[in-house]
């Protein structure tokens, strides 16, 4: 038997041991879940948390973020493909779909009909909204607004990452920290929320009952997306970026959350959040 490298590294963050286990990301997750369904041989490379800013420097991926002082916010996932000449290390998941879709056009799931191998058909209904004030979620990068089709789907993460971000009260203590370096971590968040009690940046008691309805609320426009298929996948059989945008928080969520408040999150709308990150788990999930 013949092994050889694969030429793709894709760069994920370590939680807790076992690393491959309690990965739960949602970035990460969301460009993993598109590896897989490419079904393009990769390895992990797996960064601790204080270690973000470091790696993504000496790969000379500039920053994807920044603070509200400004200062720079490093972040995963990373992408590095040594198959194409000249490639940049990719430091965006949005990105990174772009990227394998552009190379890899007929790679994935169906071997039959290759059209079906598009992360980003154009007839995905992906008509949701969440606005929010809050300053905190993740800008994607801009390389998509000259394509309406990926724009739509940007445009999608950018609100899915929205609804998501203003309910992370409810999962940041359920955080699978790395004890090498849970402390370090607890203190780098603290600092950017201008607070120093860890306990008090989660959500308990009726405000986060209220929390869990308000989330609710915001999920419901999904619901109604995910349900206008047969599912699992919001365009039925086939799965598609989209899926993995929402896949990807619903990963988080699913590991973060207390094991009964997940279940119910699952449940909710006729099951279609439990049954998409189930499918997920099952199609495209493994981690490598
Ligand atoms: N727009 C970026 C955002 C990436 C991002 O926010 N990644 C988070 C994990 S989901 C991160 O690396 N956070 C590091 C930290 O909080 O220190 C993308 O889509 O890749």
């Amino acid at each position: 038997m013949t092994t050889s490298t694969p030429s793709l590294t894709f760069y994920d963050i370590a939680f807790r041991p076992p690393v491959e286990t309690n990965t739960c990301a949602p970035n990460p997750w969301k460009s993993r879940y598109a590896l897989n369904f490419k079904a393009i041989p990769y390895k992990t490379t797996w960064v601790a948390l204080p270690s973000i800013g470091s790696v993504r420097r000496s790969l000379n991926v500039p920053p994807s973020r920044t603070f509200a002082d400004g200062t720079e916010f490093h972040t995963l996932p990373v992408l590095t493909d040594a198959s194409i000449p000249d490639c940049p290390p990719i430091g965006d998941s949005f990105d990174i779909a772009i990227h394998l879709q552009t190379h890899y056009p007929d790679a994935g799931p169906n071997s039959e009909d290759k059209s079906k191998n598009d992360l980003f058909p154009a007839d995905t209904p992906l008509n949701y909204t969440y606005e929010t004030n809050a300053q905190f979620y993740a800008p994607l990068s801009k390389r998509s607004e000259s394509d309406p089709v990926l724009a739509a789907y940007a445009r999608f993460n950018t609100h899915v990452d929205a609804a998501f971000s203003t309910h992370v009260a409810l999962v940041v203590l359920g955080m699978p920290l790395d004890p090498a370096t849970a402390e370090e971590t607890k203190a780098e968040f603290l600092r950017r929320a201008g607070m120093d009690d860890w306990e008090a940046l989660g959500v308990k008691g009726e405000a986060r009952r209220a929390m869990i309805e308000s989330l609710k609320g915001a999920l419901e426009g999904l619901a109604g997306l995910w349900g206008g298929s047969e599912g699992p996948f919001v365009r039925g059989e086939e799965a598609c970026y989209a899926d993995f945008v929402l896949g990807g928080w619903l990963r988080m969520f699913g590991e973060m959350l207390p094991r009964s408040e997940w279940e119910e999150v699952a449940g909710w709308f006729g099951g279609v959040f439990g049954r998409l990150d189930e499918a997920l788990r099952g199609r495209f999930g493994v981690v490598v």
